[in-house]
């Protein structure tokens, strides 16, 4: 998202199940869903923006099994866990910036 990109920023790239739970605890109850740097392919194959390897995910399984359309291409965080929606529909969003190690 180019605003995360002003900032020298991304969309955050969710990498562990800590960084998950302190993410939903924070932002989830306040916003809803807000959009998270992943990104997917009609297979639901499913990346980072950043780049960072794909090596934890937490897809909502309460009501219907997240990822569950092959045209939603892009990824909310809720409460419940992530869910894949179409990339033109309006969310917050969390932008991650590295550390700055000057
Ligand atoms: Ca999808
Ligand atoms: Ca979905």
């Amino acid at each position: 998202m180019a605003r995360c990109h002003q900032d020298q920023g991304y969309l955050v790239a969710i990498n562990h199940a800590e960084e998950n739970s302190f993410l939903t605890e924070t932002f989830g109850s306040i916003f809803g869903e807000i959009y998270i740097g992943a990104q997917q392919d009609e297979n639901e194959k499913s990346w980072w923006l950043n780049e960072d390897p794909w090596q934890f995910e937490s897809w909502d399984r309460s009501i219907i099994k997240e990822p569950n359309n092959s045209w939603e291409k892009c990824v909310v965080m809720a409460m419940s866990g992530w869910r894949d929606v179409g990339c033109r529909r309006a969310f917050p969003f969390i932008c991650e910036k590295p550390l700055n190690v000057d």
